[in-house]
C-alpha cells in the first residue's frame, strides 16, 4: 500500500477508536473497579520498565530519528533498564478523573526524549491539534518455557504506527494520557523541501506509560485487549491552535494561569482558567468576564468594524484593573 494512503487510514483508524470509546456502548467489557486495574496497570507498566532497556534512535533528518525500540534485559545482562536509566528524564503527569462515583488519580509517567527546540518552537496546549508521529504498543503478560521453567513476564505488542502523518489529531478526541502530555513538548525546526515536502528537526519526542483507564479501558478495540495499558512514542512535528468557543480568542490565549491546560471542572473547584468564576472556562465561555456583552463583540474595533489582533485589544484604561477588556467587566466597547 503507498505509504500516505496507509498513514491516512492508521490515522483515520486511531480517530475512529478514540471516537468509538466515547460513543460506543455495545462493546463494553464488564466494568471492572477502576482502583483495581488502576493498581493492576501500574504494577504492568513498572515491571515493563524494570524488565526491559531501551535504544533511542539519534538520526537527526531523517525518518528513525528518535525512534524507540525495547527490548527485555536477558539473565545476567548489564543493560540499564528503562527505569533506572538516566539518560531521560522520567517524569509523572498526575491526571485526577472522576469516574463512576470518585475521582481516581493516576500517574502518567513519561520519559522526555527531546524537549524540542527550534526559533518557531511552540507547544500545544491540550485542546489543540497536534500533527504527530507515534508507535503505539499495548502490554500483556507473556509466558515462555524453557524446559522445565516458565518465566512469566510483561512485554510490549505492537497495534499501530504511523511515521509519516497527515492529518492533525485534535488533544479532545484522542486518548487522555496524549492529551495529558504532549503540552509538554515543543515543536521543533521545519525545512521546506524543493518536492514540496518539510522535513521536521529538533522536534519534541517523549515515551508515555499510560494506564488504561486514561486509555481504552473496557472499551473493545480491534488492535487492542480491553483493559490494556498503553506504550507510546510519539514525535510532535507541528500543531494547530483551536478556537473551541469560536469568540475569536485561540483556545491556548484563554489558559489564564499559563500551564498548558484549560479544564472543565467539576462545580464547586475553583479554576484558574475560569475568569468570572461562573463555572464555565474561559475557553467554553462566550462572555468571559460575565459583563452580559460577548467576548467576540468586546475585542471588536466599532470604529472601523474590525476585530483586534489578540496584542491589541485594549484594555480599559485607567479605571479599569489592567486586563484586556473582554476579561475586565468593568468596560466594553
Ligand atoms: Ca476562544
Ligand atoms: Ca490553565
Ligand atoms: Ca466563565
Ligand atoms: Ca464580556
Amino acid at each position: 500500500m503507498n505509504k500516505v494512503l496507509k498513514s491516512i487510514l492508521l490515522v483515520f483508524g486511531l480517530v475512529l477508536v478514540a471516537s468509538c470509546s466515547k460513543s460506543d456502548s455495545s462493546t463494553l467489557a464488564p466494568l471492572r473497579d477502576y482502583e483495581v486495574q488502576k493498581a493492576a496497570d501500574m504494577a504492568s507498566i513498572e515491571t515493563f520498565m524494570k524488565t526491559h532497556y531501551m535504544t533511542v534512535t539519534s538520526s537527526p533528518g531523517t525518518d528513525d530519528d528518535m525512534d524507540v525500540t525495547y527490548t527485555v534485559i536477558p539473565a545476567g545482562g548489564t543493560q540499564v533498564s528503562i527505569w533506572d536509566q538516566t539518560d531521560y528524564p522520567r517524569m509523572t503527569r498526575e491526571v485526577t478523573v472522576r469516574q463512576g462515583d470518585a475521582d481516581v488519580v493516576y500517574n502518567v509517567y513519561y520519559l522526555m526524549l527531546r524537549e524540542g527546540s527550534g526559533a518557531e518552537s511552540k507547544s500545544p496546549c491540550n485542546v489543540d491539534s497536534v500533527l504527530a508521529g507515534y508507535r503505539g504498543e499495548f502490554l500483556s503478560s507473556k509466558s515462555e518455557t524453557v524446559g522445565s521453567v516458565t518465566t512469566t513476564t510483561i512485554g510490549g505488542t505492537e497495534f499501530e504506527e504511523n511515521r509519516s502523518p497527515s492529518a492533525f489529531l485534535p488533544l479532545t478526541s484522542v486518548i487522555r494520557g496524549w492529551s495529558e502530555v504532549f503540552p509538554k513538548l515543543k515543536t521543533g525546526t521545519y525545512t521546506d523541501n524543493a518536492d514540496g515536502t518539510i522535513t521536521y528537526g529538533d522536534f519534541g519526542a517523549a515515551v508515555l506509560f499510560i494506564p488504561s483507564g486514561l486509555a481504552y479501558f473496557r472499551n473493545a478495540q480491534s488492535t487492542i485487549p480491553v483493559y490494556s495499558p498503553l506504550v507510546f512514542s510519539v514525535k510532535l512535528f507541528e500543531i494547530q491552535r483551536n478556537d473551541q468557543d469560536g469568540d475569536g480568542i485561540f483556545s491556548y490565549q484563554e489558559d489564564i494561569n499559563n500551564d498548558g491546560y484549560v479544564l472543565s471542572l467539576p462545580a464547586g473547584v475553583v479554576n484558574p482558567d475560569d475568569s468570572d468564576g461562573d463555572g464555565i472556562p474561559d475557553f467554553l465561555d462566550s462572555d468571559d468576564d460575565g459583563d452580559g456583552f460577548l467576548t467576540k463583540y468586546e475585542i471588536k474595533n466599532l470604529a472601523d468594524d474590525t476585530t483586534y489582533t489578540f496584542e491589541n485589544i485594549p484594555t480599559c484604561g485607567a479605571a479599569g484593573n489592567g486586563k484586556k477588556r473582554y476579561l475586565d467587566p468593568t468596560c466594553h466597547n
